[in-house]
């Protein structure tokens, strides 16, 4: 195996034996044969595209698939052994579909030829196995190529889960799904150019930002904006199901099927910001937050004693004594643990499985008491604009350092939790994502009202965040996002988050902190080039990087 799509990755080059995630060589080499496969299917899909076939399912196909392969979503082999083995077929189909479709328009049969991505074929595991040995990132041998090639097909991951939670909730965007295949078709193209993949890395942050908007649509439509809540992160005394991951429509349904029955329902990790949005408010039984962020989770599962739900990432390989507690659902999967399938022809999931083992479950341990902050999206931020501008134009505001992005186990990350201790009291953090749990605890304070931490939601709701900087721009009548008072520091783990950068640089962001680390899979000629374009820098000390911000 190869693998270097997070930031976790082994001596930040790859992770060869085993990764670190817990992902073995096994599953590792079938997702990239699985990738491989999809990349085929972009490629015929590209095709039939080009004649005007509609192949909006086979790119929702894609955005599923390439879901499950993101960092901590699923690892077990048996799921990506039946994936493959269907991704074919969705993809032979497609082939005949469109050559019979070509044939029929022009008068003779398609004469073009097809990449390997394309034409490899087999329902053997074995055959599979050996496959999946050649087909993985290592398999491009021009290193920057290979870089460019990956950083693209990352951001893929990432548009591809949005427009998948965006599904969920019944909204699409064609842009996205044309972007989906041209960019992972792009992939597989022969003999690419720098430029060209340059191009469609831009373009895959020109589409995050489209796909962010989408989901933030879809959540609102339905949800809500969410409002300031204070969340309670203090243990209730009847049995629990504590629910984490992205998914808020298996949010939705748990609570549905949940009212009445005695137990209470908790958020983990990304999931906190859904006790801020009015409809999830309705119910009485929703109680609060429990533990931190994801990384968190063995220690946090453990103690919660009651049922777990993973929704989507992040899933560390489960410990014995929650094991019988966990469940899985959506994109996410591990052996041995009991999956609650997928919606069929519109009927609901079916969480009673869930239901029945939580009864038989204590109450969780209580970790912490208190309440903490969250619900500051673009809508909320928005309606006090005008105090946000007077606060800055007053000088009690002099920066807003957006800190948004995801946490991780490294010790190195207790520099977020050290910058947002010394950052001094005339400046506001902007926060989404699992990176806030280094912060969002501590008493930061507020100015003439406004909290020092807004918290805007999830890594997606990273969307409100790019909304908020518009309007201040526009606000402030400046012609460039980047003479606004606002430092980027963002930290990063999976490929979401490279997706998100991707969306910052397209907009222009410029002098962005990354960290801890930047990407492994960066070569040195494409971070130089990123550096030279965007400024790019990695973090330094807390000292140093204070001292520039404020500067700055
Ligand atoms: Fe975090 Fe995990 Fe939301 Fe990621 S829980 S790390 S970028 O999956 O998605 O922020
Ligand atoms: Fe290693 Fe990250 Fe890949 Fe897991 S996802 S194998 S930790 S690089």
């Amino acid at each position: 195996m190869y693998c270097f799509q997070c930031q976790e990755t082994s001596r930040n080059e790859g992770c060869t034996v085993v990764g670190i995630c817990g992902k073995d060589d096994e599953v590792a080499r079938l997702q990239d044969l699985l990738v491989y496969v999809l990349k085929g299917l972009a490629v015929v899909a590209a095709k039939a595209q080009d004649i005007g076939q509609d192949v909006q399912a086979e790119a929702l196909y894609i955005a599923h698939s390439l879901f499950s392969t993101i960092t901590n979503v699923n690892f077990d082999a048996e799921i990506f052994i039946a994936r493959i083995a269907d991704a074919q077929k969705v993809r032979d189909h497609l082939r005949v579909r469109f050559t019979s479709a070509f044939e029929e328009q022009n008068g003779h049969a398609y004469q073009g030829d097809w990449p390997d991505a394309v034409t490899w074929s087999s329902a053997d595991v074995a055959v599979m196995k050996e496959k999946a040995q050649t087909v993985g990132v290592m398999s491009e041998r021009n290193e920057d190529i290979r870089s460019l090639k990956e950083l693209l097909t990352y951001g893929l991951k990432g548009i591809a889960a949005y427009a998948d939670h965006a599904d969920v909730l019944s909204q699409q965007d064609e842009d996205v799904f044309n972007f989906l295949i041209e960019g992972l078709a792009m992939t597989v193209k022969d003999n690419p150019s720098v430029d060209e993949l340059l191009g469609a890395v831009m373009k895959a942050g020109e589409t995050t930002v489209k796909a962010m908007a989408l989901l933030d649509r879809a959540n609102t439509d339905r949800y809500g904006h969410p409002e300031p809540t204070a969340v309670n992160i203090g243990a209730k005394n009847r049995p629990g199901i504590l629910i984490s991951g992205h998914d808020l429509k298996d949010l939705e349904e748990l609570l549905e099927q949940t009212q009445g029955t005695g137990i209470d329902v908790y958020s983990h990790g990304e999931m906190l910001p859904a006790n801020s949005y009015p409809f999830f408010k309705k119910f009485d039984h929703f109680v609060g937050n429990y533990g931190g962020a994801w990384h968190d989770q063995t220690k946090d599962f453990e103690a919660f004693n009651g049922v777990i739900l993973l929704t989507t990432n992040c899933l560390v390989p489960p410990n014995d004594s929650y094991k019988d507690r966990l469940f899985t659902t959506g994109a996410v999967g591990f052996p041995e643990i009991p999956h609650i399938v997928d919606r069929k022809n519109g009927a609901k999931k079916d969480f009673s499985a869930l239901i029945e083992r939580a009864r038989t479950c204590a109450p969780p341990t209580s970790l912490e008491e208190g309440t903490v902050m969250s619900g500051f999206a673009r809508q909320t931020v928005l309606s006090v604009a005008d105090k946000v501008i007077d606060a800055v134009k007053g000088g009690q505001i002099k920066k807003f350092v957006v800190m948004a992005g995801c946490d991780g186990r490294q010790q190195t990350r207790d520099y977020y939790t050290n910058l947002a201790q010394a950052l001094p009291q005339d400046t506001v953090i902007l926060t989404a994502g699992c990176a806030k749990y280094r912060y969002n605890k501590l008493d930061l304070g507020n100015i003439g009202g406004i909290p020092r931490v807004l918290d805007a939601g999830q890594c997606n709701d990273s969307y409100s965040l790019v909304v908020v900087a518009n309007a201040l721009k526009e606000a402030f009548g400046l012609e460039n996002i980047n003479d606004l008072p606002i430092a980027y520091d963002i930290s990063w783990y999976e490929q979401k988050a490279v997706s998100v950068l991707l969306a910052l640089l397209y907009l222009g962001v410029k002098g962005i902190r990354l960290g801890p680390t930047l990407p492994a899979f960066l070569s040195p000629n494409v971070a130089k080039v990123l550096v030279e374009m965007f400024g790019i820098q990695t973090i330094g000390t807390v000292e140093q990087d204070l001292a520039e911000i404020m500067a700055g």
